[in-house]
């Protein structure tokens, strides 16, 4: 309940601060007994969507909308998922990459946490779509950024030119930062998984935390330094590996 009327949260032309006091909740189609907090989406000039999907025991998701891929990753709790034919379970920090048009079916094993980054997916002329992939984030190797030990990438996909997306996490020693204020094409969407710090996004500088989702439109300078006695992590989205001339 805020009597204030003060919030964190910021909505700019090229950028977005989203922290969980203004989340709202509402069902989505193919979501059954779940609710939906959708972050960035083409309503805030985004060319994907992020959302999160709060799933009590039972509730289940299905693929909804041709010539989407999705990729989702556990934050909380246990998640079945089956599609071709497998069944797998996802436990925190456990991940899938479903391709677009593949049926396949979530379901909340107990009381569980999911984001999803969904968009529509670009053939590459000559390359065969990508398939599923399923994963545990702790089993990826890291790889330090430019050479900086103090700050690992993790590519949670594999780096082939049939995918037309990334998701990566990325963990910051205490005191470590992006060695550049960067502006690129690619645009992002982003979850604080752990710690926070400082993100310069524009013109401005935010603090931010755990649980914050962040969008960066194409070219939105960006920053981050972490803050606090513990590492900083984030999931992060970007699409890659396609020219922007042609349908978006
Ligand atoms: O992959 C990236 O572009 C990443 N370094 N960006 C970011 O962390 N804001
Ligand atoms: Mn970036």
């Amino acid at each position: 309940m805020s009597l204030t009327g003060f919030t964190r949260a910021r909505v700019a032309a090229n950028h977005a601060l989203l922290t969980p006091d203004t989340f709202i909740r509402a069902p989505l189609p193919g979501w059954t007994g779940a609710l939906c907090i959708v972050h960035i989406s083409p309503e805030l000039g985004a060319r994907f969507k992020m959302y999160t999907v709060e799933m009590p025991p039972g509730s289940t998701g299905e693929m909804s909308i041709l010539d989407i891929e999705r990729f989702i990753y556990v934050t909380a709790g246990q998640v079945g998922l089956e599609v071709n034919g497998a069944r797998h379970t996802l436990p925190p920090h456990g991940y899938a990459y479903l391709p677009a048009n593949l049926p396949h079916r979530l379901s909340a094993q107990s009381e569980s946490r999911l984001v999803v980054f969904e968009k529509p997916y670009r053939a590459l002329a000559g390359a065969e779509p990508p398939g599923v992939v399923v994963g545990l984030e702790p089993e990826v190797p890291g790889q330090p950024l430019m050479g900086d030990e103090a700050l690992e990438v993790r590519l949670l996909l594999p780096d082939h030119p049939s995918f037309d997306l990334a998701v990566n996490t990325m963990t910051f020693a205490p005191g470590a930062h992006l060695p550049m204020v960067e502006t690129h094409v690619m645009e992002h969407g982003l979850l604080f998984l752990e710690g926070g710090g400082v993100y310069r996004l524009g013109d401005h500088w935010y603090p931010v935390q755990a649980g914050d989702v962040i969008w960066m439109a194409s070219y939105c300078p960006q920053w981050f330094g972490a803050l606090g006695k513990s590492p900083s992590k984030y999931l992060i989205y970007k699409d890659v590996n396609r020219h922007s001339l042609g349908p978006l």
